[in-house]
């Protein structure tokens, strides 16, 4: 899987089940373990998020945040999508640079 070698399995199924019913990015990063990797681990994982390797993560990926860990997993909704987002986006240009995911990994 994309995240092998980065984040253990057991613990992205974890956070993916909690995701079910409602994401929370901090719960979410707690639990697939992504919040205590190193700056250049988190770097990569952005790389897999950042689909159309743009250098940035835009709305339309972050809608697909989970899918980037379990392809069954659901989208995130308009809602958590754009609270995501906000979240992240601490330039306000409406898209998630690498330091700003991990400035948010590490929130
Ligand atoms: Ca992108």
């Amino acid at each position: 899987m994309a995240f092998s070698g980065i984040l253990s399995e057991s613990d992205i199924a974890s956070a993916i089940k909690n995701a079910e019913a409602a994401f929370n990015y901090k719960t979410f990063f707690a639990q697939s373990g992504l919040s205590s990797k190193s700056q250049a681990e988190v770097k990569k994982v952005f790389e897999i998020l950042d689909q159309d390797k743009s250098g940035f993560i835009e709305e339309d990926e972050l809608k697909l945040f989970l899918k980037n860990f379990s392809a069954n997993a659901r989208e995130l909704s308009d809602a958590e999508t754009k609270n995501f987002l906000s979240a992240g986006d601490s330039d306000g240009d409406g898209k998630i640079g690498v330091e700003e995911f991990q400035a948010l990994v590490k929130a």
